[in-house]
């Protein structure tokens, strides 16, 4: 599996809208709130032209490319975790997302547009810290007992919780804490909402090609992009879809943007490799060892792993085939220890 993505933000934010644009999927859209009850899930390949030029090189009729899954709920309002709207029993479903794509909607001048982002991102916020602390409090629950018998990790647990609830409590994402490896295992297993990571996009029409659709601001990432222009560039043609683009001043949809940023902020890379008529591509975290990216491959391989010969994808573009690369000496071998670069194409030797 992949990694993933689940869209957040208030009814009507244009959360289905950015969903169809990126997976060309037919979902609800309309303008009343709530028109997504029931999540919508769908793994998308995005296109992976890396992956294209290594299969001509290695004359691979088969790709397979990396995938993500989206998925879409239903909207978030003020009071959710109280039963407000629909309530905030669906963001069980954000529980094993990556990263959430926060959707801010800037078009609805009669919700007051740009001049209320604040508050509505906050609202949004707010909501998923009290889904957190909700998480927390049946936590603690369940340890409390477990104190009396003195048990230590038990004690442990019951810190962390209430050290998280107190960050919580004061305004604070989880995100921005950092954790104890001892401290990881118990946050891990309550996979919670705000310490996920989280992209932010301004949902609007105005000025499309107006400076850089990326801004920052702290270490919050946001980008700017029109989701009705990218899910009405779905229903065009390929051909049609350039001079669409050109019609509102654009060069290219934003959605690979998109895509290209949630992997930068969750720190992954693509490895490649080739193997009988298949180039495949891989996910990994940066800084893995190419023992333990040889184990997402085949259990086999970092068991019995022995080394790796490894050739930069560029090379191989460059040179155009496995076999020049080869014998002009581009490739090299490394141990167990080296790490993964992205566009790396591996070779793992091993003993089965
Ligand atoms: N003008 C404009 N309208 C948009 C844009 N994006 C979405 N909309 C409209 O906003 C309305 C809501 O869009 P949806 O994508 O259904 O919003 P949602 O966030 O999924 O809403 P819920 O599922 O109800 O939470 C629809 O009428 C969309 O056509 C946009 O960029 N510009
Ligand atoms: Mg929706």
């Amino acid at each position: 599996m992949g990694w993933s993505c689940g869209l957040v933000g208030l009814p009507n934010a244009g959360k289905s809208t950015i969903f169809k644009a990126i997976t060309a999927h037919d979902v609800t859209i309309a303008s009343y709130p709530f028109s997504t009850v029931d999540p919508n899930k769908a793994i998308v390949s995005p296109e992976d032209l890396r992956l294209i030029s290594l299969a001509a090189a290695c004359g691979s009729k088969k790709m397979t490319p990396a995938t993500i899954e989206i998925i879409d709920v239903a909207g978030l309002v003020k009071g959710a975790s109280r039963g407000e709207g629909l309530g905030n029993q669906f963001l069980g479903h954000l529980r094993n997302v990556d990263l959430l794509i926060h959707v801010v909607a800037l078009f609805d001048r009669e919700q007051g547009g740009f001049d209320n982002q604040a508050e509505k991102i906050e609202i949004i916020n707010l909501e998923l810290a009290l889904a957190d602390l909700e998480t927390i409090r049946r936590r603690r629950e369940k340890t409390e007992p477990k104190l009396k018998s003195g048990d230590q990790g038990a004690r442990f647990e019951l810190e962390t919780l209430v050290m998280m609830e107190r960050y919580l409590n004061e305004g604070m994402p989880l995100r921005n804490l950092t954790f104890t490896p001892e401290e990881k295992i118990i946050v891990e297993q309550l996979s919670l909402l705000t310490g996920k990571t989280m992209l932010y996009v301004y949902n609007h029409e105005d000025d499309f090609n107006d400076g850089d659709p990326l801004t920052f601001f702290g270490d919050q990432t946001y980008l700017a992009l029109c989701g009705r222009l990218e899910a009405e560039l779905i229903d065009l043609q390929p051909g049609e879809r350039s001079q669409y683009l050109e019609a509102f001043g654009m060069k290219e949809s934003r959605i690979t943007m998109l895509l290209q940023r949630c992997f930068d902020l969750l720190q992954l890379l693509t490895f490649y490799t080739v193997k009988g008529d298949e180039a495949k591509a891989w996910v990994v975290p940066r800084g893995t060892k190419v023992v333990k990216a040889a184990g997402k491959i085949h259990t086999e391989m970092e068991k019995g792993f022995i080394n790796v010969e490894v050739i930069s994808w560029e090379q191989l573009a460059f040179t155009g085939s496995l076999t020049a690369v080869r014998d002009r000496g581009l490739s090299r071998t490394e141990g167990k220890d080296y790490q993964v670069q992205d566009g790396d194409v591996l070779f793992v030797r091993f003993r089965s």
